[in-house]
């Protein structure tokens, strides 16, 4: 497609002069990192045309615009994608060809922003690049963190945790707008003040505040010249220091709002589906919250003077909990500021506000300590405190003499304020990520809600977006799937990739199938040469598990069952064995000590498994070190199998899974979250599903569990590999480097449970799938068929696919769309 705007020459010399003007340098002497920022730039220039367009249209139209509220935003790079969408990626790579420039080597020189942990900021992403392109009016709001998701460094094993300095050469993609900054109040005391009228006021004093400073990112949509806003706020003290004040107290209110906006938005907390009850996270929270939701008003008295009709050009998404101060902060606004009264008040915020949940995992429900709250946010909680007084009413109305509906279902209980209760209680959608992740909430989890406001629950599957994980991850498969379908709209529309189905049994077309995952096998294998120093042979099968390091996620599962294929290829040298290569990656929270003894026990194994000649290479691993959204998009293109084994309930949804499936690899996973709408889609035969069920595992867990020691006693191979935990085998002789892991799966003294997600009860079941992948593999044809019926059965995992039903069932958002 040829796009005007990139017209070769002008861009050239535009490319020229940016790096004259920004670096004082031509194009030869200018570093790879000038080069990428003058391209940048140059890029950024025709962006800003169309994000002025779109800014106009909507001004125009007055459409009704969604505020995506999210803790993280997982973006990954912005170049690259930025081209794709702009359907100028062919266009400039020539261009800077001819001017001597590689175009890949100039993305690998932009950080890989990491403003989010995993799935949930990386869903946030996906979700702004479908608005974009289907013409929804959206700002995604965030935090703009100085260092985002550390990077992971693997030292002797171990995981070594270096701050992403990731704005350290500018960025050239953001706008800092002080013009639109607003003011944020925390702590002090609320005084109460009636005006003549009789009227009270609540006056907050003795606060300290920081100024909160929009910085706006372009969202560009494909091919649409549609360009949403990621607006993520940094913190600035709001007095001056000013060193020439006589007044101590000056000097040191003035130090110390310094200190409170250096440190708000200092660093992203890297916990994943984990609370920690930290204080500064309950500010990062109300700082991005207040500074947004006081923007949207502004935004919205712009043009509408009867703030009661806010729902109808306003809705608030609040990704998980973590935004959910938005509220009490909206009602505050509105009782407070605007004037109104609380039944008002109420109707307005509970047509506005809608709660999106993302894990049924106890620990990671925020539950914050209300002493805490309730002084660093003394308005917001005297709030909290008024709904939580009239919705325990409400509950006691409705089941007279229930106490026990009270004390499950209140907002504020035993000294906690529940955060995932007012998300529900305001809300007027609660929707969770996948369907049985959806069923389980509201039959087990938050059934006391769902039977008392049946209304409010639907279900979204999550989905993911083409746009960067097939087109610019793996642009072989997506110009095949382009050639075979005729067409290129499967790029908005996946739902055509179903016409592939008819090339399932075309030997040519499965031919080339292959040999383009085998050419990306290829490329990974180079990056891992370079990167890990360990060669892999690509015909091998190429077996990957890529996700955060979580015990439910089962990470240990797979690498006893390659410590059993190990002892099995030792002792039975003679047996016919298909070579493997086991990939991992996974960053590990910092403070999560077992998640990091997996992550060494997986580099241990590793030592010894790569360097025993006598296996003949049949059995590789590797550790990829820093798994992130930039070498994501690589290892999904060479992947040949889908690792998505987390204790069935566990795992929401997952995107992984989907983005595996996109590129060609079938799952062996568990009946968990979005891979049973997976299995549905491409059918049993095309996946590899074992081990307990959902309803097997909350049996057996409302039963106090189950006994591993049963197996542990009756199965020589499973206890081989647990007993080599701690008999030294992949410790150098140390038996107690992995004796808590040994412990947490037999010992109930480690844990609560032993063996708390079920890995020996389903590690039988596991090795026996694992078999049928290696059958399944050694027959060419029928492989082929089976990935390319992944690929060509991935339409509904398309976030347009979810964005749409959003739209339909909770936004009901207007489409506009951009000329220019
Ligand atoms: C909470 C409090 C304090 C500090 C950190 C946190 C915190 C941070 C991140 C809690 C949870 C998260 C992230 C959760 C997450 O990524 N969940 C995943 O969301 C995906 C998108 O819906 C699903 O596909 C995954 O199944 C789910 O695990």
């Amino acid at each position: 497609m040829y796009n005007p705007r990139f017209e070769k020459e002008a861009f050239k010399k535009e490319v020229t002069n940016n790096v004259k003007t920004l670096f004082r340098r031509t194009v030869d002497e200018a570093t790879p990192q000038q080069l990428f920022q003058a391209v940048s730039y140059a890029v950024k220039e025709v962006i800003i045309d169309d994000w002025l367009a779109t800014q106009k249209k909507y001004d125009e139209d007055d459409p009704k615009m969604v505020y995506y509220m999210s803790m993280e935003f997982l973006m990954g790079r912005a170049l690259g994608n930025n081209l794709i969408n702009m359907t100028a990626y062919t266009e400039v790579k020539e261009a800077l060809d001819e001017m001597g420039i590689d175009l890949n080597a100039i993305e690998d020189e932009e950080p890989d922003p990491a403003l989010g942990n995993g799935g949930l900021g990386r869903l946030a992403a996906c979700f702004l690049d479908s608005l974009a392109t289907l013409g929804y009016a959206a700002y995604g709001c965030g935090i703009r963190y100085h260092y985002g998701m550390f990077k992971q460094k693997i030292e002797d094993g171990y995981q070594v945790e270096k701050p992403d300095n990731w704005l350290k050469d500018g960025n050239p993609f953001e706008l800092r707008r002080p013009e639109y900054a607003k003011e944020v109040r925390f702590g002090g005391n609320i005084r109460v003040e009636y005006d003549e009228e009789g009227r009270t006021h609540f006056v907050q004093e003795n606060y300290e505040s920081v100024l909160a400073i929009p910085y706006d990112y372009p969202i560009v949509g494909y091919n649409n010249h549609v360009v949403n806003t990621l607006r993520i706020w940094d913190a600035e003290p709001i007095v001056d220091f000013q060193l020439d004040s006589f007044d101590r107290g000056d000097y040191h209110k003035a130090v110390e709002q310094q200190n409170l906006a250096k440190n708000i938005v200092e660093v992203l907390y890297p916990n994943d589906n984990h609370y920690a009850g930290k204080e500064l996270r309950l500010k990062q929270q109300y700082f991005f919250i207040s500074a947004s939701i006081q923007a949207a008003i502004v935004k919205y008295k712009k043009k509408h003077d009867d703030i009661t009709k806010l729902c109808e050009k306003v809705t608030f998404q609040m990704n998980d909990t973590h935004p959910t101060v938005a509220v009490a902060e909206l009602m505050r606004i509105l009782l407070d500021e605007e004037g109104l009264g609380w039944n008002e008040a109420w109707n307005i915020t509970t047509k506005t506000c809608a709660y999106t949940n993302h894990t049924i995992m106890a620990e990671a429900l925020e539950k914050w300590p209300i002493d805490l709250f309730s002084r660093l946010l003394p308005r917001i909680y005297q709030i909290i405190q008024e709904i939580d007084r009239r919705f325990v009413e409400q509950i006691r109305k409705t089941y007279p003499g229930d106490e026990g509906k009270v004390k499950r279902m209140a907002i504020l209980m035993d000294g906690q304020v529940k955060m995932a209760h007012l998300a529900i209680v305001a809300g007027y959608s609660v929707n969770g990520v996948a369907r049985l992740h959806t069923e389980i909430l509201k039959n087990q989890e938050l059934k006391d809600f769902y039977q008392m406001m049946p209304e409010k629950f639907n279900n979204k599957t999550n989905g993911i977006t083409q746009r960067r994980f097939l087109m610019h991850g793996n642009s072989l498969l997506a110009d095949w799937v382009t050639d075979k379908l005729g067409t290129k709209d499967w790029i908005t529309d996946l739902s055509l990739m179903s016409g592939l189905k008819r090339w399932a049994d075309d030997e040519e077309a499965l031919k080339e199938f292959m040999s383009i995952k085998y050419k990306n096998k290829e490329r990974l294998a180079e990056y891992i040469l370079e990167h890990n120093g360990i060669e892999v042979d690509p015909r091998s099968i190429f077996d990957v598990q890529v996700k955060r390091l979580h015990e439910y996620k089962r990470q240990l599962l797979n690498i006893l069952h390659v410590m059993y294929l190990y002892n099995q290829v030792k002792e039975h040298p003679e047996k016919s064995f298909y070579p493997r290569t086991f990939i991992f990656g996974a960053k590990a929270s910092a403070g999560y000590i077992r998640a990091k003894q997996i992550i060494k026990l997986i580099n241990s194994v590793a030592d010894v498994v790569n360097n025993d000649r006598s296996i003949n290479g049949k059995l590789k691993m590797v550790f990829i070190e820093d798994y992130r959204v930039s070498n994501a998009e690589w290892i999904f293109a060479a992947a040949d199998v889908s690792e998505q084994i987390s204790t069935a309930s566990k795992e929401a949804s997952g995107t992984g899974n989907m983005k595996f499936m996109l590129n060609g690899a079938p799952t062996i996973g568990t009946m968990d979250g979005a891979n049973v709408e997976i299995v549905e889609e491409v059918g049993i035969d095309n996946a590899f599903i074992f081990g307990l069920s959902s309803d097997e595992v909350i049996h057996f867990e409302l039963n106090g569990g189950y006994n591993p020691m049963d197996i542990y006693n009756n199965d020589p191979d499973i206890r081989r590999v647990v007993d080599q935990l701690v008999d030294g085998t992949y410790a150098h002789g140390n038996t107690e480097l992995y004796r808590d892991l040994y412990n947490s799966l037999l010992n109930t003294k480690s844990s609560s449970r032993a063996d708390m997600y079920f890995i020996l009860k389903d590690f039988r079941a596991y090795a026996q799938a694992q078999q049928e992948v290696e059958e399944a593999y050694r027959d060419k044809d029928r492989w082929a068929k089976m990935a390319l019926l992944n690929t060509a059965c991935c339409g509904k995992f398309s976030s347009d696919r979810t964005i749409q039903e959003y739209v339909e069932d909770i936004w009901h958002l207007d489409k506009i769309t951009v000329e220019v």
